[in-house]
């Protein structure tokens, strides 16, 4: 069964627009994996964590034939391929890769909650998300507006590539 998910990406070391746009191909290059929707890369203030440096976020809507613990261990492979290391919470990364929904499943396990828990409070994932897909909604309210309450909004800004 296909099912259609969003997935967010954040990077804050290393070369992140590349870090990004590479994770992107290596989660939508398997058979069971399609890019459906992308949104642009924002440039974001860390939230929450140690003092560290600004985010570049985006997501992507894929359809997938995975079933939810195999999309994740998918993600967790792409993370892996750009060394992430898990050391603080909410530290720095080179690349971490969220599961946001996938279709309309709800599921409160630690290891996979979904919708993404935070999701629904954070504009490095709902104003890309917006972007992304101006009907989107999470949580029975729309990705827009709830992007226009979030408290990190101000510090996001639409990201363009050094030339
Ligand atoms: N997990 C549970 N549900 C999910 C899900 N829906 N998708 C589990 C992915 N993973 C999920 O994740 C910790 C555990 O969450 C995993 O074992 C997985 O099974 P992690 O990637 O190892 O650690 P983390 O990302 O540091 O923790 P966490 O709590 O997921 O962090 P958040 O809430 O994702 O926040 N500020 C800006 N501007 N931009 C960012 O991208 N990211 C974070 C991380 C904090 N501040 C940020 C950003
Ligand atoms: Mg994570």
């Amino acid at each position: 069964m296909t099912t259609r998910a969003v997935l967010a990406l954040g990077s804050n070391l290393g070369e992140r627009d590349d870090t990004l746009a590479a994770g992107v191909e290596q989660l939508v290059d398997h058979p069971q994996v399609r890019l459906s929707k992308m949104s642009p890369m924002v440039q974001t203030k860390p939230v929450g964590g140690p003092e560290q440096p600004d985010y570049l976020n985006m997501v992507i809507e894929v359809e997938t034939d995975f079933e939810p613990y195999a999309l994740l261990a998918h993600c967790q492979g792409v993370e892996q391929a750009h060394h992430r290391r898990r050391a603080v919470r909410w530290g720095p990364r080179t690349l971490d890769v969220d599961i946001i929904t996938y279709g309309d499943l709800v599921c409160d396990d630690p290891q996979l909650t979904l919708p993404h828990p935070r999701a629904a409070q954070r504009a490095f994932v709902l104003q890309p998300w917006a972007w992304m897909d101006n009907s989107a909604q999470v949580a029975g309210r729309p990705v827009a507006s709830l992007a226009a309450e979030a408290d990190d909004l101000p510090g996001l800004k639409l990201y363009e590539r050094d030339v």
